[in-house]
């Protein structure tokens, strides 16, 4: 399904969901993405069940709109908050670090939309299979817990792949890289980097101003030895990384470097020694806007990209 019904099944007004970020998308931010016609998502990420249920009702007090939760699977609450958005009667989950297989079938039951996130065209299908509504394709452009795969190589391989809507990932900052998804053939698109900006986001204001001054080279994945690896800004944490991989560290010493740093980022503001997570488009983000501002100026970038492009503009050679 190459279209936008999907999101207009899901009464939404763009075909847009907020990418869920671990200790940083909470209430604030999804009521606002909801509220100005995205799909906000809350980040369950390892936070406990009363936290996530919390998040949950204030979100309902802030907007009638449709939003979402995101369930992080490394988590060891993950099988706990599984049962809570059911319980909740949450619309839409998004996944991701994982394979949601083993709950599918009991949101599906509760007629939530199941939404996982793959970093290859094999999850894809197997999410195809066990009954995922549409998968978001995420490439290593992204922040955060990062796959091996560019958006731009792996979004039309997942197309090709499954006949579920399939929504574009990783490296998406404005309208130029919507409309270069959509051309693709994606169905929406997932953005998360960008909100870090937005007013409504609850993360250190010493975190927006990393994201803002970020150049386009500072992001660098840290921590592939442990199967993990993450996108995040480069500092004094990142650099303590790399020595651990030069010196070829054992596994536990990046366990106890990574321990409470994304927290020392987003709540304390330290941005030197804490994991300062963010996609390669943190570059081009120049200054904090609402979530209203932010979505309903790249989509009218994006109209406009897609309006100014066509065949014989771009390649045709004949005068
Ligand atoms: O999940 C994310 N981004 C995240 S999660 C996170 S919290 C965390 N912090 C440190 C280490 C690990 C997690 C911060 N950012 N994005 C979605 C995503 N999912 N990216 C890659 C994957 C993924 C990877 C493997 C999804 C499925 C998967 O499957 C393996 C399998 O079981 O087949």
């Amino acid at each position: 399904m190459n279209n936008f019904k999907f999101f207009h099944q899901l009464g939404v007004k763009y075909p847009l969901i907020q990418g869920g970020m671990a200790w940083i998308s909470d209430s604030s931010l999804a009521a606002a993405v909801s509220n100005a016609g995205g799909i906000g998502i809350i980040a369950a990420a390892n936070a406990p069940v009363d936290y996530v249920k919390n998040e949950i009702r204030k979100a309902k007090a802030l907007t009638d709109r449709p939003f979402g939760v995101n369930i992080m699977l490394l988590s060891e609450n993950a099988q706990e908050v599984a049962r809570l958005v059911c319980e909740e009667g949450i619309k839409v989950i998004t996944t991701g670090a994982g394979s949601p297989g083993k709950y599918i079938k009991m949101w599906k039951e509760h007629g939530i939309t199941v939404i996982p996130v793959v970093p290859s065209v094999a999850l894809a299908r197997r999410m195809e299979k066990e009954g995922a509504d549409a998968v978001i394709a995420e490439g290593g452009e992204s922040g955060g817990h990062v796959g091996e795969l560019t958006t731009m190589a792996l979004l039309p391989q997942v197309i090709d792949a499954v006949s579920i809507p399939v929504i574009a990932a990783g490296g998406i900052g404005d309208g130029r890289g919507i409309a270069a998804a959509f051309v693709m053939g994606a169905s929406g698109v997932q953005i998360g980097t960008r909100f870090l900006v937005a007013k409504e986001c609850t993360v250190h204001p010493n975190y927006k101003e990393r994201i803002i001054k970020a150049k386009d080279i500072e992001s660098v994945v840290t921590g592939r030895p442990t199967g993990h690896p993450v996108r995040v800004l480069r500092n004094k944490l990142t650099r303590q990384f790399e020595e651990l991989e030069r010196t070829a560290a054992p596994l536990e010493k990046y366990e106890e470097l990574g321990a409470g740093a994304l927290r020392k980022a987003v709540k304390d503001g330290d941005t030197e020694y804490g994991s300062v997570m963010a996609g390669q488009i943190a570059g081009l983000i120049k200054k904090e806007q609402t979530a209203k501002e932010i979505i309903e100026e790249i989509f009218a970038q994006a109209e406009e990209r897609l309006g100014a492009v066509s065949f014989s503009s771009v390649v045709k050679m004949d005068a």
